[in-house]
């Protein structure tokens, strides 16, 4: 079984992305955990090489956990992870490639001082939450900072470590930033954004008038990552989120679908910062054993901060286009209340897919008004019968011919109120019909998309056999799904837009590529 994203990194042109792994089956067991290993040149097509790290030593006999890699400024890679010791508490150590020559980095070593951070009633750190360490930054004193996840009762917080050398390590009196009633955080992120700029920031970068940090946290209470946006005081040594955010349920999520212990890295050559995320099976475990294998990580995506300061918008690294072959294209066409069309020409089991809709301001105004309980976008796009007037429209995506089987990837509009010009916009997918097969989790998920439904509406899927990855207003809300369709396999696949509202609406425009399989 494959977990967590660890240590994503680019070094002499090639890209580097470890995973927590079981390598012995399809279940998770977190006390044999090692650093599963993989290079590519282009983010899409990988080569797998045999474990970076594993458990050897006192400091990491129960299990290799996650952690992050830092280029050190004589671009040295470096990595810091968790080793669930022998007395099975979370401690911090440290690898170093053995031969820097070497671009694929085949092998590691590790620092004899092993474990440099411990934890101890001394400290307040509870052995049993103590782990993740992040990348490193580095200050303006000189002093390198990893942030590491923890738990005191149900206070969530990033502890903040520093150190002039890589080896010692000194707890900061106050952490990053904590927050009561969230629980453990696990896999936190913390990171630059550029505020005007869609380029990345190496993690180093000074805060500064036009940097914002992100912090995100995977929340084990619901296995979901969220992040908020606002400032690191480097002075205090504490990060502030901007007013609005709150480092709890309440913030922004990556993704809306299957997607947690998430990580960025900052790719120098491209100047982006890139985002990986694990995606869960939504299979019984007895399936994922059948099949040999259990979990993925979602194709990587580039990350910035949106235009508004309010989120981070995101979209697949552009390499993906590679996989493009035969393109369909429709320019144009009426989707009317009611109706449903095939998009043919494409191999639906592995296609990208991206739609403008428009919807006319004649019929906006005449959208049905959100009934006042409706607060949760989940709970909105599981109520099927309920038709907005305005949609819900979208994909029909992994269906079989008659509709036995589909994944709806859709968008429902409301007005704000009766006397409101205002809209609500929500993105959803809808997973309760993708499989005949029983036992498989089929929550159907559910966002606001923080959009104008004057604009054209863009909404872009990308779909691969059992994952649908699906992007709303060109990032802003994103959504992962995994389906596992009986029928719906191989040519037998189908691809269709609806609109199942009773208003008619406007495909502007549509293009469905069919995706060769990468290595
Ligand atoms: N998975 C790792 C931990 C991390 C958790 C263990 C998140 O380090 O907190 O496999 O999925």
């Amino acid at each position: 079984m494959l977990q967590d994203p660890n240590g994503p990194m680019i070094y002499k042109g090639i890209y580097h992305l470890f995973y927590q792994w079981n390598q012995n089956g399809a279940v998770m067991d977190v006390n044999k955990t090692v650093w599963g290993h993989a290079t590519s040149t282009d983010l899409i097509n990988w080569i797998t090489l045999s474990p970076a790290i594993r458990p050897s030593r006192p400091s990491d006999i129960n299990g290799c956990w996650s952690g992050s890699v830092t280029i050190l400024p004589n671009g040295k890679p470096v990595i810091l992870y968790t080793g669930n010791d022998r007395y099975n508490r979370q401690v911090q150590n440290l690898v170093k490639p053995k031969n820097l020559t070497d671009p694929y980095l085949r092998h590691w070593t590790k620092s004899p001082e092993n474990p440099l951070v411990t934890p101890s009633p001394v400290n307040h750190i509870n052995s049993s939450a103590f782990r993740d360490p992040t990348t490193a930054w580095f200050g303006r004193d000189g002093s390198w900072r990893i942030t590491t996840g923890s738990q005191e009762g149900r206070r969530g917080l990033a502890i903040l470590h520093t150190s002039k050398d890589f080896v010692r390590w000194k707890q900061s009196p106050k952490p990053l930033h904590y927050h009561d009633g969230t629980g453990m955080w696990e896999c936190p992120d913390f990171f630059p954004v550029a505020r005007t700029d869609s380029r990345g920031l190496d993690t180093s970068f000074s805060s500064g008038p036009m940097v914002k940090h992100v912090l995100k946290v995977s929340l084990t209470d619901t296995f979901n990552d969220y992040y908020t946006i606002g400032t690191y005081d480097e002075v205090r040594d504490v990060y502030v989120p901007d007013k609005g955010f709150v480092q709890d349920e309440t913030a922004p999520r990556y993704d809306y679908g299957k997607f947690y212990a998430s990580k960025t890295f900052y790719d120098s050559v491209n100047q982006r910062r890139i985002l990986w995320g694990w995606v869960n099976e939504s299979s019984p475990e007895k399936d994922n054993i059948k099949k040999g294998w259990a979990g993925l990580q979602a194709i990587p995506r580039k990350v910035w901060l949106d235009e508004s300061g309010k989120r981070l918008v995101q979209w697949p690294v552009k390499e993906i286009e590679r996989l493009r072959t035969t393109q369909v294209k429709w320019g144009n066409k009426l989707l009317k209340g009611g109706s449903v069309m095939e998009v043919h020409g494409v191999t639906a089991s592995q296609a990208d897919v991206e739609v403008f809709f428009k919807v006319s301001g004649f019929d906006l105004e005449k959208a049905d008004v959100i009934e006042p309980g409706w607060t949760d976008p989940q709970l909105i796009c599981s109520q099927r019968n309920a038709s907005s007037g305005l949609g819900p429209f979208g994909l029909m995506v992994l269906a079989s011919k008659n509709m036995e089987e589909y994944t709806s990837v859709n968008i429902r509009i409301f007005r704000a109120g009766e006397n409101s010009k205002e809209h609500v916009v929500v993105m959803c997918s809808d997973q309760s019909t993708s499989s005949l097969e029983k036992g498989n989790d089929k929550t159907t998920y559910g966002a606001f998309l923080d959009i104008s439904p004057y604009q054209p509406i863009s909404l872009r899927t990308l779909i691969d056999k059992s994952i649908v990855e699906s992007f709303g207003g060109k990032g802003k809300t994103c959504i992962t799904s995994r389906v596992y369709p009986k029928l719906a396999i191989g040519e037998r696949t189908h691809l269709f837009a609806f609109n199942k509202g009773s208003q008619n609406v406007n495909v502007l425009s549509l293009s469905a590529w069919s995706m060769k399989s990468s290595l």
